[in-house]
């Protein structure tokens, strides 16, 4: 209960006055007429003493603290601040209503970076969300702090595998992602820096030309190529082949919405020894394309990824998003036509400067 003393006119001003400081809730205990103290008291009219409570005061600290001129002060400066903090997020275009669920602006900054390169929007949401959980008001999370964290959490979340990790090398996916030019890259690879026996066969005889496009490279590097028709046929080429440390099948591009191509292709390969079977993607695939290709060539079994034509493109989510997609590792990039020398190996950090759009 809080209790206080007022010295006026009469009622109406002590009502006021009470309102006003105790608020509609305050009830008078006492009213009586006095004579002020003092000589000026004496010879002034008789004041009208009221006490008045309050049952629910405002707490002492909280109403000095409201009257401190120092906590006055305090608000002001931080409603100038918020005001130019506002005026700068408009000045760049990001209006505060764009901030994530009152995203700090440098993980936003992150955020709209992921997206530029066109990594899902599950997979930024769930970065995000992680960074946000393990760091949140520990350290200072500045853009190259953030920029760090998230190379540290590709590193985690992209998958790479070692080459030559199998003698026979079949190479699949839709038509014109470089599938025949990168099987050529990898002979060359194979023969040429390693010293490896490679025999090639060719299950492709849909597209007219695309069997001169393998006959004339082998001609040129003196290959043995098998061509087959029939997944029996695939059987006889492989035990011809069998003293070759390499075996590199090709395989007609099927369209993705072909269900029937794919399956077709798909009977070659069942009765196939331990293989790499790899699904070639081009890093120009758009993301919904990129969900359609790795549902519809399922039934393919395949276990290995390789992203070609990174020089056609400046974003690099497709490669996150394929790994995220289809669970699997990468073996190579491609970057280019030239055979052989437009390949190399995947690599984490490469491949996550490229997703952080740090170029390499
Ligand atoms: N820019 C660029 N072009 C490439 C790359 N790899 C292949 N290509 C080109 O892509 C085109 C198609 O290449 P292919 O190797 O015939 O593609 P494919 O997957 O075998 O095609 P199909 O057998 O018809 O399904 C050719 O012009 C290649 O030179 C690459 O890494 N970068
Ligand atoms: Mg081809």
């Amino acid at each position: 209960m809080k209790i206080r003393r007022y010295y006026v006119q009469d009622m109406k001003e002590g009502m006021l006055r009470i309102r006003e400081e105790l608020g509609p809730e305050a009830v008078i205990i006492q009213s009586r007429k006095v004579r002020l103290k003092g000589l000026k008291g004496f010879f002034a009219p008789r004041k009208l003493e009221i006490t008045a409570a309050v049952k629910k005061p405002l707490r002492e600290e909280e109403s000095d603290y409201l009257d401190n001129p120092r906590f006055q002060k305090k608000v002001r400066e931080e409603i100038v601040e918020l005001k130019t903090m506002v005026s700068r997020l408009m000045n760049k275009g990001l209006a505060p209503a764009e901030i994530h669920d009152g995203e700090q602006e440098e993980l936003h900054k992150w955020r709209l970076r992921l997206r530029q390169q066109e990594v899902l929007d599950e997979i930024v949401d769930q970065l995000i969300k992680e960074i946000k959980e393990d760091f949140s008001g520990e350290i200072q999370l500045t853009e190259e702090i953030i920029g760090l964290i998230l190379r540290n959490k590709l590193r985690k979340h992209l998958k790479t595998a070692p080459e030559k990790g199998a003698q026979i090398q079949v190479f699949i996916g839709p038509t014109g992602v470089g599938k025949t030019t990168t099987l050529a890259k990898l002979a060359a690879r194979y023969t040429l820096h390693f010293g490896e026996r490679v025999g090639i066969i060719s299950i492709d005889h849909y597209r007219i030309g695309a069997l001169e496009q393998l006959r004339t490279y082998a001609d040129i590097t003196g290959l043995p190529l098998e061509v087959v028709m029939t997944p029996r046929e695939l059987q006889h080429a492989l035990e011809k082949l069998a003293h070759c440390q390499r075996i590199l099948v090709d395989t007609a591009g099927r369209s993705t919405m072909n269900l029937a191509h794919i399956q077709e292709l798909s009977n070659y390969l069942q009765n196939l020894p331990p293989a790499e079977i790899i699904m070639v993607i081009s890093a120009t695939t758009k993301s919904r394309d990129l969900k359609l290709i790795s549902e519809n060539f399922r039934c393919m079994n395949y276990n290995r990824l390789i992203f070609t034509k990174l020089d056609e493109t400046n974003t690099y989510g497709i490669l996150l998003n394929g790994i995220y997609l289809t669970g699997l590792p990468v073996i190579y990039l491609t970057t280019g036509q030239n055979v052989p020398e437009d390949i190399c190996l995947a690599d984490l950090d490469k491949i996550s400067s490229m997703i952080l759009g740090e170029g390499e």
